[in-house]
């Protein structure tokens, strides 16, 4: 009964706006933006429930403890400190899950389990605080070890930002796959984030096949345009890969290699000409859900504001009367997250398992997301501006809404930071 379950990152109390990843244009252009986390948190919520109204199985994870007293103390924050680390030690950046570890399902692996590497996440800090939270949570939710591995992170310094740079493609969710690995090669104007060190680590500690393993650069020229993930510019599932033709460093190389041990491939590739790079980075196209619904079709879950761009939109359409692969695209708000650089697909983890062997406390229902949603309408801050990161006040309230959504789910043995 293996299946692809999605597991979103809930939007933590403290979600802000603070410009803290250089090369990320959208984080860049919102710093200093007042934000709402309480909508942020809906949106989110509301994204997952139409994901399973349209019958898929879905997970969450949730916030990490902030603001993080221990990073505030490891960098001596004081009065006159630097207002960016003060705020990255608030970040609710760990809502964007696609970061928050590779995944290989059992089918992949030597020994047939399903591994998980939590990213570490070096290049930032705000980000790099994540991954031992992260792994908490992962070690529980996925426990069994009949069928689970939980490892550590990649060791600094090779930078690794988890399934954001994985591409995956199969027959189907249950069958062997071909797994393929974006890194990027530094020196340009903005930092390269996944070292290709790090994947290749990461597919050794998973025991994936050489021959169906597969390393592909991404294009420079797309990261300095500010696709600092590969999966703000290419997404795959099932035969497809979803592609803008600037993704790859050689774009006909990279359909090659991964023609050569996935021979069913199915490229569905936009040129320049139809939508520019910038476009596609401005709106999000490619940081898609492109899911495999449970009648075989596939759906593309896009931001809405591919609809609110011509290009973006016409593409669509044209896309769809042609007939391919892709037979749905449907638009979701996820405004909030989408100001700091997040889409539909940066807030979700693929974990291809069993949800039975899954434990149930990180799996959504319908009840459960009326739970959800009843802590965040009540405990989330309405609104944060940038000078109130460091308030006690609002810090008190960010403490007490997430211990109130972990009691609410049973989960308060995550209540301490991990060590
Ligand atoms: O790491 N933004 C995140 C966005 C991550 C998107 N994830 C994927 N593409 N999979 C990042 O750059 C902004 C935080 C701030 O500026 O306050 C931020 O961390």
């Amino acid at each position: 009964m293996l299946t692809e379950i999605n597991f979103d990152g809930i939007v933590g109390p403290s979600h802000n706006y603070a410009g803290l990843s250089l090369g990320n244009i959208a984080s860049a252009s919102h710093k200093g933006d007042a934000s709402f986390p309480r909508a942020a948190a809906l949106q989110g919520i509301a994204k997952m429930r139409s994901n399973m109204a349209l019958g898929l199985a879905q997970g969450f994870l949730l916030p990490l403890p902030r603001p993080n007293h221990g990073l505030l103390r490891d960098l001596a924050v004081g009065p006159g400190t630097d207002r960016a680390l003060l705020a990255a030690a608030w970040s609710a950046s760990s809502m964007w899950t696609a970061n928050a570890a590779t995944v290989s399902p059992a089918p992949d692996t030597a020994d047939g389990r399903c591994h998980l590497t939590p990213a570490n996440l070096v290049t930032m800090v705000h980000r790099a605080q994540e991954w031992r939270d992260t792994q908490a949570q992962l070690r529980i939710a996925f426990a069994d070890e009949r069928h689970f591995a939980v490892h550590n992170a990649v060791p600094p310094s090779f930078g690794d930002e988890g399934a954001a740079n994985h591409m995956r493609f199969c027959e189907s969710h249950d069958a062997p796959g071909v797994e393929v690995f974006v890194y990027g090669q530094p020196g340009g104007r903005f930092p390269a984030r996944q070292h290709e060190q790090a994947s290749r680590a990461v597919a050794r500690l998973h025991g994936l096949a050489p021959d169906r393993t597969v390393f592909i650069e991404q294009n420079p020229q797309a990261i300095a345009a500010g696709a600092f993930h590969n999966d703000v510019v290419a997404v795959a599932n099932g035969r497809v890969l979803f592609t803008h033709a600037r993704a790859f460093a050689d774009q006909a190389a990279a359909y090659e290699a991964i023609r050569a041990a996935f021979p069913a491939l199915e490229v569905v590739e936009v040129p320049e000409e139809a939508v520019s790079l910038e476009e596609a980075i401005r709106t999000y196209l490619f940081n898609a859900q492109l899911l495999t619904l449970p009648g075989g079709e596939m759906a593309l879950v896009v931001p809405g504001e591919c609809r609110e761009s011509a290009a973006v939109w016409n593409w669509c359409e044209a896309m769809l009367a042609s007939n391919g692969p892709i037979r749905k695209v449907l638009p979701v708000d996820v405004r909030q997250s989408m100001a700091n650089g997040g889409g539909p697909a940066c807030l979700r983890l693929r974990v291809v398992a069993d949800p039975q062997t899954v434990d149930p406390r990180f799996m959504l229902d319908e009840a459960k997301a009326e739970r959800i949603e009843a802590v965040v309408a009540e405990m989330w801050p309405e609104t944060i501006a940038p000078d109130e990161i460091g308030d006690s006040a609002l810090e008190k309230q960010v403490v007490e809404a997430r211990e109130a959504l972990l009691g609410v789910l049973a989960l308060d043995q995550l209540l301490a930071p991990a060590r």
